[in-house]
């Protein structure tokens, strides 16, 4: 009760249900029928919410477009402005705001104040891009004119998101595209609506602060299920949708947006592997291993799902991270020390379960965990021992991916065989490889190497830094997020040439006298 008053969300406490939508700075109920969101933690009701209903998407997206037009001609610095006075509020409230990620995400302490740092992150990562959205100036064959580029805000940007990452995966579009001189329009998971409103109200807040300096109600919120994550796809005043979550769910996204010719960017499953060559820091790659397939309870997209270990360490790397899983403080994330939360609900259990029985009726063997917790942990939460399964190769089981730790270990003799397991499933976000042999990386990273978006030496598959562009290949989707030029994908190019002689000569000779 204490955070969600700090967060100004006390108000709307007190209501029978949470908001089914923020649009224009309003909360508005709808009456469809609530569905309950509940805490991982001990899978207790934490409240409801009416899902919006298709009109509330279109009175967002409305509302959202009529802000664009007016913030698209704000000078980018200035639009930087308020990115920057929101990374200064998001610092004061990291706190604050990690206790709502830990309660509907079930995020340890650490990992979930890292999830609001990624905000903090992008935040002064935006600020300064804000002085640099620049074009290319470029020769023009032609006498006395020259030819440049520019980069125009786009629109209004429909935000999917998934509830791994509740908050930094909308910041990493949302300050890119508010820098970009674009609006958002946001639908999150139906399992954190929480962590949603405690970032709209913050938003809310420093736009009231900043009075007219911007026009109000830049970002608005749709709390819904999947029909209104449809119905942004659909909407021609949505020019990009930027959609994170599984891969079925992205295809459909990508195939509404494609129909209409719009643009989407999507950062879909990942089915991670690291190499572990003979020449490895056995002591490092264990410690990477544990975080990266362990950690979030195997709830990240970059999780590490497979391990390629070279025959002549299998069986030390095997049982030293074995031995790893077995002291690994696991219980209520809120509490100190320990390292591996629950998973978010049942039916994360359960395909936890159908997928460990696929891959051992398909010649997998459990080496250890996979099964539930349940002393020493809240009653009511799922928690699972993070699983070990031995695998001969890319088993059908291995090729999807389960949001659950279950690590697939496989052997390999000649470094070939392990590049092409690596790439050997639809997949293709993050991969690693620990080696101390400099041809080994370098291939690993080459053009012959790794097949994904992220490519690792010698650290973990998990736990990028925002500052890198984000995202995978193949069934992951394509889309690049966050870092480096990923901006570009929420502005417009134009190219212009500007004839300043008193001669009319056109591209490629033509003579065409009139
Ligand atoms: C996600 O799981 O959707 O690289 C995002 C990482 C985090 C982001 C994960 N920085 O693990």
């Amino acid at each position: 009760p204490n955070t969600l008053k700090t967060l100004g969300l006390a108000e709307l406490a007190a209501q029978p249900h949470w908001p089914s939508a923020v649009v224009a700075g309003e909360a508005h109920y709808a009456d469809t029928n609530p569905v309950q969101f509940r805490s991982p933690i001990d899978g207790s009701v934490i409240g409801s919410f009416a899902p919006a209903p298709a009109g509330m998407v279109k009175m967002a997206l409305e509302a959202a477009h009529g802000a664009y037009l007016k913030w698209r001609t704000v000078p980018a610095p200035k639009r930087g402005e308020f990115v920057r006075r929101i990374g200064e509020k998001v610092r004061e409230r990291k706190s604050e705001l990690a206790q709502v990620i830990t309660l509907e995400a079930g995020k340890i302490r650490a990992e979930a104040e890292g999830e609001v740092q990624e905000w903090i992150d992008i935040c002064e990562f935006a600020v300064g891009l804000s002085r640099q959205l620049h074009g290319l100036t470029i020769a023009s064959e032609r006498q006395d004119h020259r030819m440049m580029e520019q980069w125009h805000p786009i629109g209004t940007i429909g935000v999917i998101s998934a509830f791994n990452f509740p908050m930094a995966v909308w910041a990493w579009n949302a300050m890119l595209a508010l820098v970009c001189g674009d609006s958002v329009v946001w639908k999150p998971s139906e399992k954190t609506p929480l962590c949603a409103l405690a970032v709209q109200r913050l938003i809310d807040e420093v736009t009231a602060e900043m009075g007219d300096a911007i026009p109000a109600h830049l970002c608005q919120l749709v709390n819904g299920l999947a029909d209104v994550g449809e119905a942004i796809a659909a909407s021609p005043l949505v020019p990009l949708v930027s959609a994170t979550g599984s891969t079925r769910m992205g295809r459909a996204v990508a195939q509404t947006v494609a129909a209409r010719l719009g643009r989407s960017l999507l950062e879909l499953g990942g089915n991670n592997a690291m190499i572990v060559a003979p020449s490895a820091d056995l002591e490092l790659a264990v410690r990477a291993i544990v975080f990266a397939a362990a950690g979030t309870a195997g709830q990240r997209c970059t999780t590490l799902r497979r391990l390629i270990v070279h025959e002549s360490v299998l069986d030390t790397v095997v049982s030293r991270v074995q031995k790893a899983y077995q002291t690994l403080p696991i219980g209520d994330p809120r509490k100190d020390g320990v390292l591996i939360g629950p998973l978010i609900d049942s039916h994360s259990f359960e395909q936890m379960q159908a997928s460990l029985q696929a891959v051992v009726a398909q010649g997998g063997k459990i080496v250890c965990g996979g099964e539930r917790v349940t002393e020493g942990v809240p009653a009511g939460g799922y928690y699972v021992r993070p699983a070990i399964v031995s695998v001969p190769g890319n088993l059908p089981a291995v090729c999807h991916e389960t949001f659950a730790p279950i690590l697939y270990v496989m052997p390999y003799s000649e470094f070939q065989d392990a590049v092409e397991l690596q790439n050997g499933v639809p997949q293709g976000l993050s991969s690693a490889i620990f080696t101390e042999s400099m041809k080994e990386a370098e291939l690993f990273v080459s053009a012959a190497g790794s097949d994904c978006g992220i490519a690792n030496v010698n650290i973990g598959t998990s736990g990028a830094e925002i500052g890198g562009a984000f995202g995978g290949e193949k069934d992951t989707g394509g889309g690049r997020e966050s870092g480096s030029d990923s901006w570009k994908a929420y502005m417009r190019r134009t190219t212009n040439t500007i004839n300043y002689g008193n001669a009319l000569p056109l591209a490629q000779g033509i003579k065409f006298d009139v």
